[in-house]
C-alpha cells in the first residue's frame, strides 16, 4: 500500500541490460475510490491514460453506472502495469457535479442552458452565412487540441480540408510538440519518433534535453530510475535550468540559462567531433550537410559555450564525453527546448548528435523528439493540425491528389497553396476581423495562450462567433456565444498513440453525464447538417461511428510513414497497445524506424520540401529535389542568436514556466480530484536563495511577478533553480477563484513571440521583476515538495496524499 502522492514513482524494480532481451518487471498500480474494494467492481474496462502522452494502458473499473477507479495493464508493453499520480486520482474529474450536461447559447452576457436542436442550429446557420458570404472559407477558424481521440481529429480534419476548404486550422499541438514535428520533418523528412522506449532498457546512456520527465512523464522516469537501481545502469545527463528530480539524479546536470539552448548543443557537436567521437561512416552513408555543421558548430568552443549558457567549461566538456563515448545514447528532447528559443534548431542538433554518432535505429541507440498531450501524435497524423492527414506534403501536388481521390473531391478544394495557419496566426486574424467563426474544442486557450490579456480581448469580441466544445464551463467557454458539452476518456470510444507510435483503444465503460456528446458525434452532426458533398454528390464523410472511421482513416495512412492498415479494435483489444507502421508485411508492428539507416527524405515522400531554420521560409521544391537526398537524413545547423526578450535593468530576471507532477494543464481535471490538487492548490514562484536574498524574499513571502504584460501574485518557494531565473506553473485560471482577479495565471505574463519554423509559441523565456507583497507570516509556498520546487528551508512539511490517497503496487515476479 502506497501513498502516491507522497511517493509519485512508488517502489523500484530494477533491472539490467543483461545478455538477452531485458525485461522491464511487472507492477500492477491500482487505485480504487476510499470505500471500494476490486470485489465491488463488476467490470473492468480498457483503456489508456489520457493526461500525457506516454500511454499507461489501463482498465477503468467500474461499478453501476459509475466510474470507481484504474487499474495498470500488466501486458501493455509501455508501462508493465504501473500508473502514474495523474492516472490513478485524474478519473474523479468525469465524476464531477460541474460537468456540463447540456447545450448553452448566448442570450446578451449570459450563458443559458438550451437542446441541441438550438445550439447546432446556431452553429449551422452562422456557419452557412459566412461560407455562402463573400469571402467564404476564409472566415472560419478551427482550434483543437492533443486530447480527443483519432477519428475526432480525422474526421474534422476532413471537414476543415474537403467541407469547408479551410487553412485555418490547427491543435493546441502547436503550442506543444510543434516543434518536435518540426525537428523530426527536417532531419529525417517526415514526423514520426525513430526510437522507443524499450530503448530505455538497453542504452548506456541517457540523455535529458529541457525535459523533466520525472513529473511529467512519471512512468517512464520509474523506466529509467529502475535501470539506474540495476546492474550496469546507463550513465545520466539533464540539461535544465532546474533542479528537477532527474537533475539531482544524474551524474551530470547542466543548469543552462533558459533560452541558450542551441549554444549549448552547438558547443557539445563540436567537441565530439573534434574529438574524433563520431562515425565517419554513418556520415558519409547516411546524412548529408557534415561539413556545414562543422562550419557552424565550430564556432562554439567550450569557453564561448560556458559565457552564454552560464555553465562551466568542464561540465561542457565532460557532457560531450558522457555522450561522445556511449554506445547507446537515448536521447529525449521536450518543452525546456521547443518553447525556448531557436526552438526547432536546437532540436534538430540533438538530432545531428544521434546522426553523426549513427546512434539510431538499433536497440538502446535512440532519440525521442517528445510529444506532451496524450493524443498529440494523432492530431499531427491526421492533419487536424493544419498539415495534410498522413504526414502528407501540402506541397506536393501528388500527396493533395492522393487526399482528393480518396476523399472524392476535386483538389483544388483542399487548402494547399500556402503552409496551414498556425495557431497564433489563427487568434491574429480573429483579431483583426478576417476569422468570424472560431470553433474551440477540447483546449483552454484562455489559461494556456501566452499573453492572456490579448487573448481574453480577442476571445471577448462580440464580432467573433466563438463555439466552445468541452467538459467544464472554462474561462473559454464563459466568453463562447455557444457551449457545447462533450462526453470523454471512459465515456467514448477510440483510439490514440502516444510519444513512441504505440497505439491504444480507449473503450467506453460508462454513459456521459446528461446530454454530453462524443466529440466525434458532434462533428458528424455538424457535417450532416451542412450536408457537405463529394463530387458525385454524394455525402463526404461516409463514416457513422468509432470503428467504421478507423477504417476510413487506415485507407488514409495506407502507404505512409503512419500506416495502421493492419491495426484494428479487435487487434486492439485485450493485449498490448501496437506502434506504427503495422501493415500486412508487418502485423506486430514497428518497434524503430530508421534501422537501415535509410530515411524519408526522398522527395516524392517527405512531409516538407525543408524549411531555413533562421527564418523558417519554405524551401522551393526543385531546391529540395536538387539535394538528391536519395534516403539520407539532414544535419541542420544554425548559429545562436539570444532571445527576443531578455533581461533588462527595469526586469532583471529570466521568467521560465512548466508544470508540476500533480496537475494538468489548466486543471479542468487534475483540479477536480482531490488528492491532486490538494497537492498543489495554487500558484508559487520558484526562485534560487540568491535571487530571494537580494530581493529579501524567503519561503512562504507574498511576491509579485511582472513582466512587461501582466502580473501574478504568487508565495515564494526558495528550490535549487538556477540563479537569474524564477519559474512560475501555468495550471492556475480562474475557473475556481472568484472575483475579478486576473493576476494568477503564468500567461499573463509570457510574450507574443514563437519559432520561426514551428511557430510553438516561446513559454519559457520572458523577463520579469519580483517585488515583495507580504511576509510569509508562518505559512509556505503552496508548492509541492516533491519534484523541481523541493524547498530548501527543511522546516516546510512533506507533500502528502493521507489516507484518501491509499493506492497499491503488486510487484510480480515471473
Ligand atoms: N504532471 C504533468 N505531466 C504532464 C503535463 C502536465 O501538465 N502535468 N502535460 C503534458 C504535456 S502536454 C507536455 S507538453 C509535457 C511537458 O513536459 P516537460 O517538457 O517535461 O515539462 P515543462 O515543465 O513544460 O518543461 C520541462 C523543463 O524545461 C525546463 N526549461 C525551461 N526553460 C528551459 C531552457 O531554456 N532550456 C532548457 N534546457 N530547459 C528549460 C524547465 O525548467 C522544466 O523543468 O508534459 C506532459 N505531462
Ligand atoms: N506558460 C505556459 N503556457 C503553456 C505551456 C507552458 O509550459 N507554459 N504549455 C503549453 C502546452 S505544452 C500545452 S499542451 C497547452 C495545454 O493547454 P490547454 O489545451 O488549454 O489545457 P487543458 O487544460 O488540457 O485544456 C483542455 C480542455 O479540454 C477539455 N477536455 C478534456 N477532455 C476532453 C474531451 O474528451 N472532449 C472535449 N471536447 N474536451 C475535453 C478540458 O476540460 C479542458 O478544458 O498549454 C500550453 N501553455
Ligand atoms: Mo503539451
Amino acid at each position: 500500500m502506497a501513498d502516491r502522492i507522497a511517493d509519485p514513482w512508488g517502489p523500484r524494480t530494477p533491472y539490467g541490460p543483461g545478455n538477452g532481451e531485458p525485461s522491464w518487471p511487472v507492477r500492477v498500480d491500482t487505485f480504487l475510490e476510499p470505500g471500494v474494494d476490486e470485489a465491488d467492481v463488476d467490470r473492468w474496462t480498457q483503456s489508456a491514460s489520457l493526461l500525457h502522452s506516454n500511454g499507461d494502458a489501463m482498465d477503468i473499473a467500474v461499478r453501476g453506472d459509475r466510474i470507481v477507479g484504474v487499474r495498470g495493464r500488466a501486458v501493455d508493453r509501455v508501462n508493465h502495469g504501473r500508473l502514474d499520480p495523474k492516472d490513478l486520482y485524474g478519473w474523479q474529474a468525469n465524476n464531477s457535479p460541474d460537468r456540463l450536461r447540456r447545450p448553452l447559447v448566448r442570450d446578451g452576457d449570459r450563458l443559458v442552458e438550451t437542446d441541441w436542436e438550438t445550439a447546432m442550429g446556431r452553429v449551422v446557420n452562422r456557419s452557412r452565412e459566412l461560407l455562402d458570404g463573400p469571402g467564404g472559407w476564409g472566415h472560419f477558424g478551427f482550434y483543437t487540441s492533443g486530447q480527443l481521440f483519432l477519428e475526432d481529429y480525422y474526421t474534422l480534419g476532413v471537414i476543415g480540408k474537403a467541407g469547408i476548404g479551410t487553412p485555418h486550422m490547427d491543435g493546441n499541438t502547436r503550442l506543444c510538440t510543434a516543434t518536435a514535428a518540426s525537428a523530426l520533418k527536417a532531419s529525417f523528412g517526415t514526423d514520426g519518433q525513430p526510437g522507443s522506449y524499450r530503448d530505455v532498457d538497453h542504452c548506456d546512456a541517457l540523455a535529458l534535453w529541457g525535459h523533466n520527465v520525472a513529473e511529467t512523464q512519471a512512468v517512464l522516469w520509474m523506466r529509467m530510475l529502475d535501470r539506474r537501481r540495476g546492474p550496469n545502469p546507463p550513465a545520466m545527463l539533464v540539461v535544465d535550468p532546474r533542479e528537477t528530480p532527474a537533475a539531482r539524479e544524474a551524474d551530470l546536470h547542466l543548469p543552462v540559462r533558459a533560452g541558450t539552448n542551441l549554444a549549448l548543443v552547438n558547443g557539445l557537436l563540436r567537441e565530439v567531433i573534434r574529438n574524433g567521437w563520431y562515425d565517419k561512416e554513418y556520415v558519409t552513408a547516411h546524412t548529408l550537410g557534415f561539413d556545414e555543421l562543422c562550419r557552424v558548430v565550430d564556432r562554439y568552443p567550450p569557453d564561448r559555450v560556458a559565457e552564454i549558457c552560464d555553465v562551466p567549461v568542464r561540465q561542457i566538456e565532460a557532457a560531450a564525453e558522457l555522450l561522445g563515448t556511449a554506445e547507446r545514447l537515448f536521447s529525449s528532447v521536450l518543452q525546456g527546448f521547443y518553447q525556448s528559443n531557436q526552438a526547432t534548431a536546437a532540436a534538430c542538433q540533438v538530432n545531428n548528435l544521434h546522426l553523426v554518432r549513427g546512434m539510431i535505429g538499433r536497440p538502446g541507440a535512440g532519440v525521442c523528439q517528445m510529444n506532451g498531450q496524450p493524443t498529440a501524435q494523432n492530431t499531427r497524423e491526421t492533419g487536424a493540425d493544419g498539415d495534410l492527414p498522413g504526414l502528407r506534403n501540402w506541397a506536393n501536388p501528388e500527396h493533395v491528389r492522393q487526399l482528393a481521390r480518396l476523399w472524392n473531391v476535386e483538389p483544388d478544394v483542399i487548402p494547399h497553396w500556402a503552409p496551414p495557419t498556425h495557431a497564433m496566426q489563427i487568434f491574429r486574424y480573429a483579431e483583426q476581423g478576417s476569422i468570424k467563426l472560431l470553433w474551440v474544442s477540447a483546449t483552454n486557450p484562455a489559461v494556456s495562450l501566452p499573453d492572456l490579456a490579448r487573448i481574453r480581448r480577442i476571445l471577448a469580441k462580440p464580432e467573433l462567433f466563438l463555439v466552445v466544445q468541452d467538459l467544464f464551463l472554462t474561462e473559454t467557454a464563459e466568453l463562447a456565444d455557444v457551449v457545447l458539452p462533450a462526453a470523454t476518456w471512459g465515456e467514448k470510444l477510440g483510439t490514440f498513440t502516444n510519444a513512441d507510435r504505440t497505439v491504444h483503444l480507449s473503450e467506453k465503460a460508462v454513459e456521459p453525464p446528461g446530454e454530453a456528446r462524443a466529440d466525434l458525434d458532434i462533428f458528424l452532426d455538424y457535417a450532416r447538417r451542412m450536408d457537405f458533398r463529394d463530387r458525385d454528390g454524394g455525402p463526404l464523410i461516409t463514416w457513422t461511428d468509432p470503428e467504421s472511421a478507423f477504417e476510413a482513416w487506415k485507407e488514409c495512412s495506407r502507404g505512409r510513414p503512419c500506416d495502421y492498415t493492419a491495426i484494428s479494435y479487435d487487434r486492439l483489444r485485450g493485449g498490448s497497445g501496437i506502434q506504427w507502421p503495422c501493415t500486412e508485411a508487418n502485423p506486430d508492428g514497428t518497434e524503430r524506424l530508421y534501422i537501415d539507416g535509410q530515411f524519408n527524405t526522398d522527395p516524392e515522400y517527405s512531409e516538407t520540401y525543408g524549411q531555413d531554420l533562421g527564418t523558417g521560409a519554405e524551401l522551393p521544391a526543385a531546391e529540395y529535389r536538387a539535394k538528391q537526398p536519395g534516403g539520407r537524413a539532414f544535419l541542420h545547423a544554425l548559429d545562436y542568436e539570444p532571445s527576443p526578450e531578455v533581461p533588462s535593468e527595469e526586469y532583471p530576471l529570466l521568467l521560465t514556466t512548466g508544470r508540476t507532477v500533480y496537475q494538468f494543464h489548466t486543471r479542468t481535471k487534475t483540479g477536480r480530484a482531490p488528492q491532486l490538487n490538494n497537492a498543489a492548490p495554487e500558484v508559487w514562484v520558484e526562485v534560487s536563495a540568491e535571487d530571494a536574498k537580494r530581493v529579501g524574499l524567503a519561503e512562504g513571502d507574498l511576491a509579485r511577478v511582472e513582466s512587461a504584460r501582466g502580473t501574478v501574485r504568487a508565495r515564494v518557494r526558495v528550490c535549487g533553480i538556477r540563479p537569474g531565473v524564477v519559474f512560475v506553473p501555468f495550471h492556475y485560471g480562474y475557473w475556481d477563484v472568484s472575483g475579478p482577479q486576473r493576476e494568477r495565471a503564468a500567461n499573463e505574463l509570457t510574450i507574443t513571440g514563437w519559432d520561426p519554423v514551428s511557430k510553438q509559441p516561446l513559454f519559457k523565456v520572458a523577463a520579469a521583476r519580483l517585488t515583495k507583497v507580504a511576509d510569509a507570516a508562518g505559512s509556505f509556498a503552496p508548492a509541492p515538495t516533491v519534484g523541481a520546487g523541493a524547498p530548501a528551508d527543511p522546516e516546510v512539511p512533506a507533500t502528502v496524499g493521507g489516507p484518501d490517497a491509499v493506492s497499491s503496487a503488486e510487484i510480480r515476479e515471473d
